[in-house]
């Protein structure tokens, strides 16, 4: 059975999943598409002779549609989360599922209503290959338990759009969401630096800025967030244990030795830094949604990133830097 799929939101990030989807992946094709944007939504529909809605609910709602896949503006995906869980259809949300923690209950709580969870939230980090072999030496416990980690979150540039909170809960999501997945813990506390910011920033955004982090266990994480530096997509990480530490290699790609010395080339944003992850992140929910079944993240990965985030925001806003603590309800049945 090919997994007939609609898309909402086809902005660079739907436009790049839809053509892994139509040529790299198996078993899915992008049968609907609907976008705010209607000539947006024709452009991208016609070449696929997929059928154009006028709103997500409309697409989710149409026989023609299996699954869903939401791609569009954070603070619009709690409203087609929602719908699709009604609909009793499989939906991958991008990160974040909502922009709040709040608005991730409310889809927790309808999904707990609809008794299945048919949510997978977009954290396609966990699917990268090196942050897996990290994940690999830590369980191996060869170098003895987690103590720190160090994150770097470094973008070229950010549109103007970009508001002051999400370079927390757009960008380091990222990082919060890897960690509660390579430490397999919860993040308690989150206080947010506030370092010299760069000239080249929006008025409006500090940046950088640096959360540090602790869980539940006493791990230390830091992440740089530094969304306009210019010279490349940059994501960096590392782990350090009792008796040794694992980096992520640079860019995974290859070093060049010459005349001019040895280096790496800088890739330029997450689809090509991640290439890898997100086709392995979209394989494994096509082929789940094939076998009527869910893997991978759910709603409450998305809620407890959510949570972080606000306590992240709320940092950022004091004037202080305060240390925030984190707190979660407790975690349902469903997710267990
Ligand atoms: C964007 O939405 C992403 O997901 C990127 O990975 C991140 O680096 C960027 O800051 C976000 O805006």
């Amino acid at each position: 059975m090919t997994v007939r799929i609609g898309v909402i939101g086809p902005g660079g990030m739907g436009r790049a999943h839809i053509a892994r989807i139509q040529n790299e992946l198996a078993g899915g094709a992008v049968v609907a598409v609907s976008d705010i944007d209607a000539a947006n939504a024709a452009r991208v529909a016609d070449p696929l002779g997929a059928k154009v809605f006028r709103d997500g609910g409309e697409l989710i709602a149409s026989d023609a549609v299996d699954a869903v896949l939401v791609s569009s503006y954070g603070p619009s995906h709690e409203e087609s989360v929602v719908q699709a869980i009604e609909a009793g259809k499989p939906v991958l949300c991008e990160k974040p599922l909502a922009p709040t923690a709040d608005a991730c209950l409310r889809i927790m709580a309808a999904e707990q209503k609809a008794g299945r969870r048919l949510v997978t939230v977009g954290f396609m980090r966990r699917f990268d290959a090196s942050y897996n072999e990290m994940k690999a030496v830590l369980s191996s416990g060869k170098l003895g338990e987690a103590i720190l980690v160090h994150n770097r979150h470094r973008n070229p540039t950010v549109p103007e759009s970009y508001t002051a909170d999400m370079a927390i809960n757009d960008t380091a999501i990222h990082e919060i969401d890897t960690m509660r997945w390579l430490l397999d813990e919860e993040i308690v506390s989150v206080r947010v630096d506030k370092p010299r910011p760069t000239r080249n920033r929006f008025p409006h955004l500090q940046d950088p800025l640096v959360l540090v982090m602790q869980t539940e266990s006493g791990v230390l994480i830091d992440d740089e967030v530094f969304v306009n530096i210019g010279y490349g997509y940059d994501i960096q990480c590392e782990l350090v244990m009792e008796t040794g530490a694992v980096r992520l290699a640079d860019q995974h790609r290859i070093e060049r030795r010459d005349a001019s010395g040895a280096r790496n080339r800088i890739t330029g944003d997450h689809n090509d830094r991640f290439d890898q992850a997100f086709n392995a992140e979209l394989q494994q929910w096509i082929s789940a949604v094939e076998r009527g079944e869910h893997t991978g993240s759910t709603s409450w990965d998305g809620y407890a990133a959510a949570v972080v985030c606000d306590a992240g925001v709320q940092s950022l806003q004091s004037d202080d830097g305060r240390l925030v603590p984190v707190s979660m309800v407790d975690k349902p049945a469903l997710y267990a």
